[in-house]
């Protein structure tokens, strides 16, 4: 296979979808988590709502996490096996090295799932909410990071990106889309 063909191989595994992340039905579900893991508001507070208080324990004894990096817990009473908790960056302008720390959080979390043996994980935009990321300039780092990892983890057969509201979806189809048509 050509490295173009394959890489437009690797763009059908991905999925964009409108909805409640808690409520997907898949391996792992992505966490948009902060460095303490000591929870929050967004996806955070959904997740912890939803699937119950022994997500919040398994965060208290892993105790940390680093921008750019994932870590790993069950997923209590959610239809998910595991919840992989990714700390996306702060928007600061673009300076900060913003856009490597949001492309690490997605391989990391894949490689995770990887380790753990998932075949299907879900994301939500990571840093789009709290973290103030512009959606314009995630969903292209965001995407391009997960067909990067797919190609490196074909055990991995869905990626898919959720998103509670419309115009974030737009954003991100239509990133997709360019990602698609540059394959
Ligand atoms: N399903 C899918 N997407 C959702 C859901 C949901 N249930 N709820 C919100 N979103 P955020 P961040 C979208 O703020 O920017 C937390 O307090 C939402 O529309 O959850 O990475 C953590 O503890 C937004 O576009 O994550 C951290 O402190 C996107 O999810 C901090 O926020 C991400 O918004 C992380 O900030």
């Amino acid at each position: 296979m050509q490295p173009d063909s394959a890489q437009a191989a690797v763009c059908e595994r991905i999925e964009l979808a409108l909805g409640d992340i808690t409520r997907e039905h898949v391996d792992a579900i992505v966490n948009a988590a902060n460095n303490s893991l000591r929870g929050g508001g967004g996806v955070d507070g959904a997740i912890q709502r939803a699937g119950g208080p022994e997500i919040m324990a398994e965060c208290r004894k892993i105790g940390h996490c680093a921008t750019g990096e994932a870590v790993i817990t069950g997923a209590g009473r959610l239809s998910a096996r595991f919840v992989i908790h990714a700390v996306g960056p702060v928007w600061q302008g673009g300076g900060a090295g913003e856009e490597l720390l949001l492309a690490s959080c997605h391989e990391r979390s894949l490689e995770l799932a990887r380790e753990h043996g998932c075949r299907t994980v879900s994301f939500p935009a990571i840093s789009t909410g709290a973290y103030g990321y512009p959606p314009q300039l995630a969903a292209p780092i965001a995407l391009a990071a997960a067909i990067e990892a797919l190609t490196r983890l074909p055990l991995i057969e869905k990626v898919r990106f959720v998103f509670i509201d419309e115009e974030l979806h737009g954003v991100y189809e239509k990133a997709l889309a360019r990602l698609k048509a540059s394959a």
